[in-house]
């Protein structure tokens, strides 16, 4: 049988700041929409999580940080006392399990409707400009509400809420933590001028707009130390909601990724393309260049095969690479790319909701 760690350091342990991992191969944040009751994961959230711990690194479900910060049913929180114990029931049986595992907090801004929002209110958003497209409930699908902007003195308002999910998520168990700043939520909401038409210091310039995810950022380097912390960017891609890119991608995020190098993060990890559609690049910008810039560890994300990611980590482009819908089928992952097995794909109706089956119920390959 093949034995591809001959051709790649990717099955060889490395460390992300102070998470030692033990590949290069990381679990990609993907959203599952299991049953959880009032945002708290349970005995099958754990034993998902456990079945793919040979991951070098688990990047949990996107989880949301506040009631406010809610888009979608049956998505995990983390600002409750019964989500942290639900939490520690997953990182506890991840660590047994030998992986480590960081939590991606999530504050999804403009993304959500009224009938997911504390007393019925309106979604907050950088401006108030509507996104396109559905999210659901507990009763179906329901197009996204007209969000209202942030007054200047609700910010601080909104990184505590980031500060109480970061200790909240230290008080869980997990390994670290990701600050979601891509796929068009919240933060990125703020980051590019599409969606972000204020006028004060949160607003205009490019200095301006990346500030809130820097101030976030900061708060959280403080809970955590910056050795544990990782953030996830992604910086053409239109979901959600359609969301056009930045006017001047390649100026935004070259600044921001510069002003992230001054935290000594434990990695950065980048959207390379649309999310989970293709890795087709708008002109002008250069994804690779982009990722250049960060002095730390580099995840690579979007679409990758193995073949993919030796190649463009031979050419020292990527320091690690995430998949996403093949840790979905494949818990054994790693295993079977190590050694060239088949690769289970999982057809598209069981990415999201329902319970066990397609979910804890993919077997190991066999080897
Ligand atoms: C798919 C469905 C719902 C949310 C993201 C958290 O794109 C998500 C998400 C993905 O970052």
């Amino acid at each position: 049988m093949t034995d591809n760690s001959t051709r790649t350091d990717l099955f060889s342990p490395m460390e992300m700041g102070a998470i030692k991992l033990a590949n290069r191969i990381v679990m990609a944040p993907v959203t599952r929409s299991r049953y959880c009751e009032d945002g708290i994961p349970n005995e099958l959230h754990a034993t998902y999580y456990a079945q793919r711990a040979s991951a070098g690194l688990i990047i949990a479900e996107a989880t949301n940080i506040s009631p406010q910060g809610r888009g979608y049913a049956a998505t995990p929180g983390i600002w409750s006392e019964e989500q942290v114990a639900g939490w520690k029931k997953v990182t506890d049986l991840v660590h047994a399990a030998g992986g480590k595992i960081v939590s991606q907090l999530w504050h999804v801004g403009r993304f959500s409707s009224v009938e997911l929002q504390p007393n019925g209110e309106a979604p907050v958003a950088p401006s108030a400009v509507q996104a396109e497209g559905n999210t659901y409930t507990v009763d179906g699908f329901v197009p996204v509400s007209m969000p209202r902007a942030l007054e200047t003195d609700e910010i601080p308002g909104i990184i505590e809420q980031y500060r109480i999910a970061a200790r909240n998520a230290m008080r869980a168990g997990f390994d670290g933590v990701e600050v979601h700043s891509a796929n068009s939520y919240l933060l990125d909401q703020f980051l590019r001028d599409s969606t972000n038409k204020r006028t004060d210091h949160y607003g205009g310039s490019i200095e301006n707009r990346a500030r809130l995810t820097l101030e976030v950022t900061a708060a959280i380097v403080e809970i955590w130390g910056n050795d544990r912390v990782g953030i996830r960017l992604s910086p053409v891609t239109p979901d959600a909601g359609n969301t056009p890119p930045d006017s001047n991608v390649m100026g935004l995020y070259g600044y921001l990724v510069d002003q992230l190098n001054q935290f000594d993060l434990a990695y950065m990890h980048f959207v390379e393309g649309a999310t989970a559609t293709t890795r087709e690049i708008p002109a002008g910008v250069d994804m690779d260049a982009l990722s250049a810039r960060f002095h730390g560890p580099y995840i690579g994300n979007n679409n990758y095969d193995l073949e993919m990611a030796i190649e463009r980590r031979s050419e020292d482009l990527i320091d690690a690479v995430a998949f996403g819908r093949y840790f979905i089928s494949n818990p054994d992952l790693v295993e079977r790319l190590r050694v060239g097995a088949e690769l289970t794909i999982a057809p598209g109706e069981s990415y999201y909701g329902g319970g066990a089956k397609g979910y804890t119920d993919w077997p190991k390959g066999n080897y």
